[in-house]
């Protein structure tokens, strides 16, 4: 790859760094790391909006920046996302927001009709709450969802199939990544509707900062979950981008998986609180294991770099550095 060949007239990806990329989501953990790594790869003319600049929830503005643009690749990593508790709270605006921004962002890239490659991105809640593990691609609609986010699961299994029918029907080079639990830089670390690592970054940190004697944990502490930091994702993303044009999605995981406890554990110790832990067990726990099988990437050659402990003392460092900084 990375080549012209014979007998495909168009170059790769990474041979074609002077097209316009359209990243959506720009701002956010996910599309911010697909821009640094797109940027530090040399590429010329990416494109990006502030939600202020391009409401991607409206149609006809979508349309209109597309038919303006017409960028040759889409990254469509803009979504409404959050964690546990904001997923069971607003339902509504899980469910409509997603719907909406995926079908006018593969609409308008098949109408525009400049647009060579679009990857849409999802997440591993898309996956029957009790699929067996590790959760291999072939476990999509096996089963029931987890009650907790099957509104933001409904919307990207549907992104998932919107991208499968334009490819069948339009022909369109749509391809899709369901990374499995993300953090880093970027990331939201609002208190409640945050995702657990940077609601507990959060906590440890402000509890360090005012003697505080502990800190309260949600649910039972024992679910798993699989933690890929944020750079690993957008080496990914590039790499499919680059070598991937198949109609089912691809898993992308770090392969390694913790304990709800021992990740709280791992956060107090990188953060140095030195107070106890409690368990508010009124908080669901959701999914018990949700651990992807992402051999299929990794059998293409992708393969994730960053620990779980380095990726949490960087990711705290910037916190300290951009958001408590920041409020000051
Ligand atoms: O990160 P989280 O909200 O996402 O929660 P999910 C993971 C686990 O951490 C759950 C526990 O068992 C939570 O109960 N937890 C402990 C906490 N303390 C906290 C806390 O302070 N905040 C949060 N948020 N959790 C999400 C889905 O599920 O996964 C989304 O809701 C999305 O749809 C995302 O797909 C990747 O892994 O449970």
């Amino acid at each position: 790859m990375g080549t012209v060949t014979a007998a495909d007239p168009h170059p790769s990806f990474l041979a074609d760094k002077d097209a316009k990329v359209f990243v959506a989501g720009h701002r956010g953990l996910v599309g911010s790391a697909i821009l640094r790594r797109l940027l530090s790869l040399g590429f010329t003319s990416v494109v990006a909006r502030t939600h202020a600049e391009l409401d991607l929830t409206r149609q006809a503005d979508v349309e209109a920046f597309f038919a303006a643009e017409r960028p040759r690749y889409v990254v469509l990593a803009a979504a409404k996302v959050g964690g546990i508790h904001a997923n069971s709270t607003f339902p509504a605006d899980f469910i409509a927001a997603n719907l909406q921004i995926q079908t006018n962002v593969v609409d308008a890239a098949l109408r525009c009709g400049s647009v060579r490659k679009l990857l849409f991105l999802g997440s591993s809640c898309i996956y029957p709450k009790f699929a067996p593990q590790p959760i291999t691609e072939g476990a999509l609609l096996s089963g029931p969802l987890e009650p907790t986010n099957e509104w933001y699961a409904v919307a990207k299994i549907a992104g998932i199939k919107m991208c499968q029918a334009y490819r069948i029907q339009h022909g369109l080079d749509a391809v899709s990544a369901m990374p499995t639990n993300l953090y880093g830089p970027h990331d939201n670390f609002h208190p409640e509707n945050s995702h657990v690592l940077p609601a507990l970054i959060r906590r440890f940190h402000e509890a360090k900062a005012c003697d505080a004697p502990e800190v309260v944990v949600w649910g039972s502490g024992s679910p798993l979950r699989e933690f890929l930091h944020v750079d690993d994702l957008a080496d990914a993303v590039i790499f499919l981008m680059d070598h991937y044009s198949g109609l089912e999605h691809v898993n992308v995981g770090s392969g390694s998986e913790v304990t709800i406890k021992e990740l709280a554990e791992l956060v107090k110790e990188v953060v140095g609180f030195q107070g106890k832990l409690v368990w508010d067990s009124s908080k669901p726990d959701g999914t018990p294991r949700k651990l992807m099988d992402s051999s299929k990437i990794q059998g293409m050659g992708w393969k994730p770099k960053i620990e779980l402990k380095e990726g949490l003392v960087e990711t705290y460092k910037w916190y300290v550095e951009n958001v408590v900084s920041d409020k000051k």
